[in-house]
């Protein structure tokens, strides 16, 4: 088959990582007979030094038409200048919202011969096996008033928290959905002792229960949760929290994982349906690690899981998505450790070098 991906690598380590994610789906092409028609752009910095913005009209049509995009991360300290008119994230925000991209699924998964890279005990990670729904297009990354005024009281910054119930509910049910086909069971994470936007979440989350008799809903304020993640990770099953709780807890689950380096993720427009053939948009939840950027040092799993969730939820390619997913499994089976994962003594693997054992294996 024939399939046209967009591939925005964006700054730092993203344009490396991302190289290893489209030679994993190379790979597959080669292994499964498909054709995948790659169409590159600039997003973020890289867009704001070469187009004077982080999301030209181009690479935002570019996304729109492709059958899927893999995007690899964007930022850096080169456009952290507060008093700059833009910055490279409002590129992927924008590129976000223009897809309506609202729900991120973030699987963490613990690989048992990984534990002792973890720097939390074994028995803590047994039986790990959640995954996060991120509120991925609202919240207090995009809601309005946002900006920094000079006021007589001195400067003063805005960020505004606001959640429409029909947002709530959409990404809610997602979490629901997801609950229903795995273990049963919801943590939905909000603030709500404090915050109105949580009330509502929690009285959505309530109300949507008796919708779904077969799922165990439980309410976690995100403190007690962050707690807990490193305390009890294998009670949770998935858990669904708004942008900015989502966006911290899972930087935290990574730890579950022993490295951020690690962890795929996949953002839709609704419940992600293996076989399906619905646009989406995939990104390793890490940044851009500006202090090893260019060093071939990077964990591309990350970016090549990302790749096979794209194949097994934008693709309809199930089977392919499996055989990368195994591939990756078996490359750390064979004792192949990127530098974020090795453990004193071992010789750590490049970028590259690991990418070239997954597309191998
Ligand atoms: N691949 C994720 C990425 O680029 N991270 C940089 C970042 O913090 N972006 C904001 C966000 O993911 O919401």
């Amino acid at each position: 088959m024939d399939f046209n991906i967009a591939v925005l690598g964006g700054d730092g380590i993203g344009p490396e990582v991302t190289a290893e994610g489209v030679k994993a789906m190379q790979a597959v092409g080669r292994a499964f007979g498909h054709n995948f028609t790659l169409e590159y752009g600039d997003v973020g910095g890289i867009s704001i030094d070469r187009h004077g913005t982080p999301l030209t009209d181009g690479v935002r049509e570019l996304a729109t038409s492709a059958d899927a995009v893999l995007f690899g991360a964007v930022g850096g300290p080169k456009w952290d200048d507060p008093s700059a008119p833009t910055r490279p994230e409002d590129g992927l925000l924008a590129l976000r919202a223009h897809l309506n991209v609202f729900a991120n699924i973030r699987p963490v998964k613990v690989y048992p011969e990984l534990t002792d890279s973890s720097v939390l005990k074994p028995h803590v990670l047994e039986g790990v096996d959640m995954v996060v729904v991120r509120e991925l297009t609202g919240g207090l990354y995009y809601a309005q008033p946002k900006g920094r005024t000079q006021t007589p009281q001195g400067i003063v910054g805005v960020d505004t928290m606001r959640y429409s119930e029909s947002e709530i509910e959409r990404v809610l049910r997602v979490g629901f959905e997801l609950a229903r086909g795995r273990r049963g069971k919801l943590t939905s994470v909000d603030k709500a002792n404090v915050l109105e936007t949580s009330r509502l979440w929690r009285a959505t989350a309530t109300r949507l229960a008796d919708e779904y008799p077969d799922v165990e809903l439980e309410h976690a304020l995100v403190d007690a949760c962050a707690m807990q993640i490193v305390l009890r990770p294998a009670s949770y099953d998935v858990i669904v929290a708004e942008n900015t709780f989502g966006d911290i807890l899972t930087d935290e689950a990574a730890i579950l994982a022993a490295s951020m380096g690690l962890l795929p993720s996949a953002s839709l427009s609704g419940v992600p349906e293996a076989g399906a053939r619905t646009p989406g948009f995939y990104e390793p939840i890490h940044g851009t690690a500006p202090d090893i950027a260019g060093q071939g040092i990077a964990n591309p799993c990350g970016s090549i899981l990302s790749a096979a969730m794209m194949l097994r939820y934008s693709l309809g390619l199930t089977e392919e998505a499996a055989a990368v997913d195994r591939a990756v499994q078996t490359v750390l089976e064979q004792g192949y450790r990127t530098a974020d994962i090795a453990t004193a003594g071992d010789a750590a693997t490049g970028t590259t070098q690991m990418g070239d054992l997954v597309a191998n294996a």
